[in-house]
């Protein structure tokens, strides 16, 4: 598909079609958008990540674009409290920018924060990095990828030097001998990924799941382990293990593109598969079946999401997985590999242009001098006036309004009122703040606490570039002008640089953002200088690293060498630990968190549509029938949850599927029902990814 809006011929018709992608995950499934004048219809497209396929949440996606609660006009709350009501641009953007310099000329540069998401297009992540470096010259913005990708990342770059979540297109999963998918429900968050296992399992393959949890995706596997949650390190350790006494490791590998095997080799050297077992509960012969399945196959992948990835020490759980991997000499090998699957619509180029505390566009460093340089050029500063690192994106909202913490936050793109650890806590320091700004295209929580509402336009409604969970970057395609009184978030950054006296202007045109955006990566770890729109189009997308506008892309990484300093692939001797918080007498249960298929994250978007509100009407807890038993609990009774942090109160669901020991609710619900009132905050150390996927509880008929 070439051609983005044209023309339909059917007479009477307001005659547009225009080629994109879904708004939400980072499958970003091809989609045809159809406006017959009464109404937007979606309409599945050819693209290699779906096939033609797409999720309920995709067929319903463009019920929002007129939905009632949608926001066209900007809101302010009066000074002294009371109710938000409708103002003009004017009048909201002067109220933004006074509050700005307010706040700034009280108490520094570092007072204002930015917060931004995984969901905006490379130009928005792009543009807001900037924003923040140039005109608000703060050091503190970050974003919800922290929440989802940070562990896997920082993985990745100590091993690969490289964080590009697949390594290779996703069409291999389907040539994959033996698939190994760690933390990971793709049945439920990435529907149409299913085509490409089913591939795999005509061709024989054999899929293995690890999850406390019998999902819809474990019911595929031709193995479900069924680990504690927060155990999976030690999981990966004994596999590890079992495939050196059974002098499986791919020894020629090891020596001519790794470093550091042999401490590794010391470390799982101690993780006994009957200790593993009475750790994690996985049966010994389910490790050596895994052991077995991954070291004996022609080809072999392993993935990882976020249920072996939320925790405080998901680095190293990636890391054993990663270590594993490169024993067998998977990476870079044809139809092998190890990848992650990256979850929000452009949760990869998300993490790659700037709105990273630590980060400069091209996946850079802030503290690097020459990236500074380079991207101070480009953006027509100097690079001495540029602030350093910020800090991780649930350190900066604990600190919001605390003394010596920022004082102002605007917010593009996350609700974290919902999303966040330990929320009640990060919704009452919301609630301290001297300015809290929020763009958004419809009344989230967090927007509802906001100073001022900027509404903001949605994905049918612009262009621009994502980069989906390949590292492919694509386009989205405008279907139709925004409603009136709508604008884009490039231009309310613009219109706000303007009225902070900038030194540069902001451009407010997406393509000529991304000019500037390739000009900017160029020679960075995620370079597109070489990719444009036009591209784009010809093909399917292009793969990053993209140097040279008329050099090849790069669909598979590693496959001759990594993209470190000697060109070697580096292993890092990992040890378990405990979770954070462990089970006591008064807390006696896991709780773990994840989502169900009809809806998206914090719920903003699909808890409005009509059909998914159907098909999942509210949160749930779900319980193993023994411990409900032991509860007194029995089906759809309502239940609470309380951890030392607060409580969540929903309908019980029993369910033979979860392990007896742990329950697990979906977090895309509010109020009572939020599953982050009870999540913990510790915080991996590298990444600063919070324990999302465990705590422990107490469950209790309500
Ligand atoms: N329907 C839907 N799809 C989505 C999204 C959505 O909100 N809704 N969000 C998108 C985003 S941003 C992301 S990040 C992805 C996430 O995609 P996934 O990672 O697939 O989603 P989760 O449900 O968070 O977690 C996956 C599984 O981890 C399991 N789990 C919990 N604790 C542990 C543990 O300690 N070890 C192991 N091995 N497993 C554990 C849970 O039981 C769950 O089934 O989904 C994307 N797609
Ligand atoms: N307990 C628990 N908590 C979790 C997780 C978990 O597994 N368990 N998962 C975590 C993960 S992986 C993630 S990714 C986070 C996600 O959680 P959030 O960061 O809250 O993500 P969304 O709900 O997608 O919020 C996006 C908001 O921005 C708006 N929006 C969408 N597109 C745009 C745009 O282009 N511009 C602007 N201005 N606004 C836009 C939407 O309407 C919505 O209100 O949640 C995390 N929280
Ligand atoms: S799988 Fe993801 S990208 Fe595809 S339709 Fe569903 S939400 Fe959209
Ligand atoms: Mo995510």
């Amino acid at each position: 598909m070439t051609d983005g809006a044209r023309v339909a011929t059917r007479p009477g018709v307001p005659p547009r079609e225009a080629a994109t992608h879904c708004p939400y995950c980072a499958l970003q499934c091809g989609m045809v958008l159809r406006d017959t004048g009464e109404r937007v219809e979606v309409l599945p497209r050819q693209f290699p990540t779906n096939r033609g396929g797409l999720c309920q949440k995709g067929w319903t996606a463009a019920e929002l674009l007129d939905h009632p609660e949608r926001l066209t006009t900007p809101l302010l709350r009066d000074p002294t409290g009371g109710k938000l009501r409708p103002a003009s641009w004017d009048e909201a953007l002067d109220r933004v920018a006074a509050g700005i310099r307010t706040v700034q000329s009280g108490h520094g540069r570092d007072a204002v924060a930015v917060f931004g998401g995984g969901g905006l297009t490379n130009e928005k992540a792009y543009a807001l990095g900037k924003f923040a470096r140039v005109a608000l010259r703060t050091r503190h913005i970050d974003y919800n990828g922290r929440w989802c990708m940070s562990s896997a990342a920082a993985a990745g770059i100590r091993a690969f030097g490289v964080d590009r979540g697949l390594p290779f297109p996703l069409a291999d999963l389907g040539r994959a001998e033996t698939l190994l998918l760690v933390g990971a429900n793709p049945a439920e968050t990435m529907p149409p990924l299913m085509r490409h296992l089913a591939d795999q399992r005509r061709r024989g393959g054999r899929l293995i799941v690890v999850d406390p949890r019998a999902t819809a995706t474990a019911r595929q596997a031709d193995l479900h382990l069924q680990p504690l949650p927060g155990t999976d390190l030690a999981v990966a350790n004994a596999v590890l293990h079992i495939a050196l006494t059974e002098g499986w490791i791919d020894r020629d590998y090891v020596a001519a593109r790794t470093e550091g095997f042999d401490a590794v080799r010391r470390t799982v050297a101690g993780y006994w598969p009957a200790e593993v077992e009475r750790l994690s509960g996985v049966p010994v012969a389910d490790l050596e079946a895994t052991a077995r399945a991954l070291a004996t196959a022609g080809s072999a992948i392993i993935l990882t999401a976020r249920g072996a990835e939320q925790h405080a020490k998901g680095v190293d759980t990636v890391t054993a997985f990663v270590n594993l991997a490169l024993a067998l000499g998977l990476p870079g090998r044809s139809g092998s590999g190890y990848g992650c699957l990256t979850g929000q619509g452009n949760g990869q180029g998300g993490r790659e242009h700037g709105q990273k505390a630590d980060q400069l566009p091209g996946y850079r460093r802030v503290d690097d001098p020459a990236a500074r340089e380079h991207v101070a050029r480009v953006w027509g500063v100097p690079a001495d006036g540029l602030p350093g690192p910020g800090v991780p994106a649930y350190r900066l909202l604990e600190s919001l309004g605390t003394s010596g913490g920022p004082r102002a936050l605007l917010v593009f793109g996350s609700n974290p009122v919902v999303s966040a650890p330990r929320a009640a806590r990060i919704e009452r320091r919301l609630r301290g703040l001297d300015l809290l700004v929020v763009a958004d295209f419809l009344l989230s929580e967090t927007a509802a606490l906001a100073d001022v509402v900027l509404p903001v336009t949605q994905w049918a409604e612009e262009d621009g570039t994502l980069t989906n969970l390949e590292g492919r970057v694509l386009r989205r395609r405008a279907l139709r002008e925004p409603p009136p009184g709508v604008r884009t978030d490039l231009a309310i950054l613009a219109d706000l640089a303007t009225r902070l006296d900038a030194p540069v202007r902001f451009p407010v045109d997406p393509r000529v953002v991304f000019e500037e955006l390739r000009r900017a990566s160029a020679g960075g770890p995620a370079d597109y200088a070489g990719v444009s729109w036009e591209r784009i189009e010809a093909a399917d997308g292009v793969f990053w690293p993209c140097p040279d506008p008329d050099g090849p892309d790069t669909p598979r990484l590693f496959a001759d060498s990594f993209p470190t300093p000697d060109g070697r692939a580096r292993f890092h001797p990992v040890t378990h630990r405990p979770a954070a918080e462990e089970v006591c007498a008064a807390y006696p249960v896991h709780f773990t968190t994840g989502r169900v298929l009809a809806h998206y994250q914090s719920g903003t978007q699909t808890r409005r549509v009509a059909a998914l509100r159907r098909a999942a009407p509210g949160a749930f807890v779900e319980l193993h029938p023994d411990l409900a038993a032991r509860l007194g609990v029995t089906e759809g009774d309502e239940v609470r949850v309380v951890s030392r942090r607060g409580e969540l109160r929903a309908p019980a669901r029993l369910s033979p599927a979860i392990r007896p020991d742990t329950v697990f609710a979906p977090f895309h619900f509010a109020g009572a029902a939020r599953a982050n009132s009870v999540t913990n905050d510790a915080l991996d150390p590298v990444s600063g990814m919070p324990e999302f996927k465990i705590c422990a509880v107490r469950v209790e008929k309500a």
